[in-house]
């Protein structure tokens, strides 16, 4: 048994170093140089190439290296009977909260406006707005969306989350489904992606969501690029229906040089960086479903296949 690590365009020397480190013995082999298809059980995997899972007859666990399983869910042969695993981490879920209330704070006090104020020169004052003046709405309110609702609302903010089954969380609000989602959207000043890549949820951030925002609504999306359609954004900024937006994902990775998000003033953009899985954080937790998939025990952190997360 052989854990494969399997990526493109992802530097994965610091996964094979917290993995050799962290068990000295263990037979590590990177995608395409394997010795023996059959001897691979597991893969640690980003973004693999599609298709390439069918040569390895004994693969029974895909794991993604961070918390999405859009990447590897979106592959037509997947194995039918590999389970699929994803990252749950304190840290991951920590980091995206102090991202999305940066985001959101840099939006509310215009500081990217003072910057390029600062180019110029110029001493001017802009109106600003205050926590108590600004409704935060979180869309998915799993392991990630959950805690950046409870952050927010410990910070003073009024705070609605949006799922698809209801819950009890300290200080939210919490609206389910359809039904439920234009009254939610009619409340956000600050709206918040943080569900999950799905056939439900791709495109859910386009024009007729950004009509039921309040005027001068502001999106920050930490999700995927597929979750917004971009040219009714650049449009809802145009006409001023919306304020701006902090983009993190995007539908092409990296961003294309000519793309036009680049250099719209109210459009900030970062390179998916919200919050990045460190493979020192999470290789106990990949090792511990190795040591369990070959003792035949359940395994951590699986995700639904049919449900797509
Ligand atoms: P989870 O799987 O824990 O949570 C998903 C949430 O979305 C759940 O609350 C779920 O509702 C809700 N949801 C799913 N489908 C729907 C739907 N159709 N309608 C309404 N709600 C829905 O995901 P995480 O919180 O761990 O992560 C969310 C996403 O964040 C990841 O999938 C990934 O794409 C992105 N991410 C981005 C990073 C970055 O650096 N930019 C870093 C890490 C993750 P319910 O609870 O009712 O099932
Ligand atoms: C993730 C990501 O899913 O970094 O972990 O986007």
């Amino acid at each position: 048994m052989s854990i494969m690590i399997i990526t493109q365009g992802k530097d994965i020397s610091p996964w094979v170093k917290a993995l050799q480190e962290t068990r000295p013995d263990l037979n590590v082999q990177v995608y395409p140089d394997i010795r023996d298809d059959s001897d691979i059980t597991f893969a640690l995997s980003w973004n693999h190439p599609l298709g390439a899972f069918q040569g390895f007859p004994n693969l029974k666990c895909i794991a993604s290296m961070g918390a999405g399983v859009d990447h590897i869910l979106k592959d037509p042969d997947l194995p039918e009977t590999a389970v699929v695993t994803r990252v749950v981490d304190e840290n991951l879920t920590r980091d995206m909260a102090t991202f999305t209330l940066a985001a959101a704070l840099n939006y509310m006090r215009g500081l990217t406006e003072y910057k390029a104020l600062q180019h110029r020169h110029a001493w001017e004052r802009r109106e600003y707005k205050r926590v108590g003046e600004v409704t935060i709405g979180v869309m998915g309110l799993g392991v990630l969306g959950a805690h950046v609702a409870k952050v927010f609302s410990r910070a003073g903010f009024r705070v609605n989350g949006w799922a698809r089954s209801a819950r009890l969380l300290d200080g939210v609000t919490v609206y389910t489904g359809q039904n439920e989602l234009n009254t939610f959207l009619a409340q956000a000043n600050i709206l918040i992606c943080l569900l999950p890549l799905t056939k439900e949820t791709a495109g859910i951030l386009n024009k007729a969501t950004f009509a039921r925002l309040p005027k001068g609504a502001y999106l920050i999306n930490v999700a995927r690029g597929e979750h917004l359609v971009e040219e009714d954004l650049l449009e809802a900024i145009e006409t001023g229906h919306l304020a701006g937006a902090s983009l993190d994902v995007f539908r092409e990775e990296p961003l294309p040089a000519a793309h036009p998000f680049w250099r719209h003033p109210n459009i900030d953009v970062t390179p998916h960086i919200a919050s990045v899985t460190h493979p020192a954080s999470v290789v106990g937790q990949i090792l511990e479903n190795y040591d369990r998939l070959r003792k035949e025990e359940s395994l951590l952190h699986v995700v639904s296949r049919q449900r797509g997360y």
